[in-house]
């Protein structure tokens, strides 16, 4: 057996023992030693899981097909040509079921209990030429008021082809095994987006990854995992679509005291603005978004 199989062998090994062991999800991230970011269920092969272990990301190609892209796609468009007449038009059930469609992979790093917390489509626009297109490097666990951070994992997928060229995702491998870092407004001349927060020091040395993708193509990251997207430089919007998973099991924290509570602000601040919602938790902003889509809820 060559080294890298052996080396491969050893560490599948390792993962598995250390699924069996998990007693409850609350357990494994008090347990250093336990720790394993994916789990055993057929869907993943061990070097995907491997990977996903060492980078903090997985790419899985084509995982979502061209008809349910073109329909997510149609009902954008209908959507915000809508938005503009001030007609209500609910965008749910496409979303829910790009959520609901690839759970096979989600169940691979949340378990089977899972709820979806937070759906997007983003729709990254042509830069007006002050580079505000750009999203700055970030953890998502900064936005995030529930744990275990191994049982949440993010879904983004393609819409159409991404490259450099019109800011496709770029990620710091391996930044997953480190810790929630502080995060504000980065010092960018030009300006910055509401509530887009970046990493405060990172190491600029550190290897980066420009993850190019086709439509359809799916990648899976890791809530600490170092991310961010460049500029758009074409004409047209650069449209993805994403979900932040969890694990039913996922408990809220109180982050007041923890580098998390500059979001925490900005978020109440912003729910009191457009819903003069003056009693409102951060936690609840979250509650009120999450759906149950695999499984059961404990306390999420
Ligand atoms: O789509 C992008 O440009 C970046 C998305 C991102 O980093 C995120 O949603 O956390």
């Amino acid at each position: 057996m060559s080294r890298a199989a052996e080396r491969l062998r050893t560490v599948i090994h390792h993962l598995d023992g250390a699924t069996a062991t998990i007693v409850s999800f609350r357990s494994v991230e008090r347990s250093e030693c336990s720790r394993t970011y994916s789990f055993d269920t057929g869907t993943l092969t061990p070097e995907q899981r491997l990977f996903y272990e060492e980078n903090g990301f997985l790419l899985i190609k084509n995982l979502v097909s061209e008809t349910d892209i073109d329909r997510f796609r149609y009902t954008f468009h209908f959507y915000v040509m809508n938005e503009l007449r001030k007609t209500f038009i609910d965008i749910e059930p496409p979303l829910i079921q790009y959520c609901l469609g690839i759970l096979k992979y989600v169940e691979c790093f949340t378990g089977p209990n899972i709820m979806a917390m937070h759906t997007m489509l983003i729709n990254k626009p042509p830069d007006a030429g002050d580079k505000t297109s750009r999203h700055p490097m970030h953890q998502d666990l900064h936005y995030f008021p529930f744990r275990p951070t191994d049982r949440i994992v993010c879904a983004w997928t393609a819409m159409e082809r991404v490259t450099r060229q019109n800011g496709c995702l770029v990620v710091l491998p391996g930044t997953h095994k480190g810790a929630l870092q502080e995060h504000d407004y980065p010092d960018w001349e030009g300006g910055v987006n509401k509530m887009y927060h970046g990493v405060r020091d990172y190491d600029p040395d550190h290897p980066r990854l420009h993850v190019e993708m086709e439509k359809g193509d799916t990648v899976f990251f890791h809530p600490l995992l170092i991310h961010g997207s460049g500029m758009n430089q074409t004409q047209g919007f650069r449209k993805a679509i994403s979900c932040h998973y969890a694990s039913g099991d996922c408990y809220y924290i109180d982050v007041r005291g923890t580098t998390q509570e500059n979001i925490e602000n900005e978020v109440k601040e912003l729910a009191q603005k457009k819903y003069g919602m003056n009693e409102v938790a951060f936690k609840d902003t979250w509650a009120f978004r999450g759906r149950l889509v695999q499984g059961e809820r404990t306390s999420l």
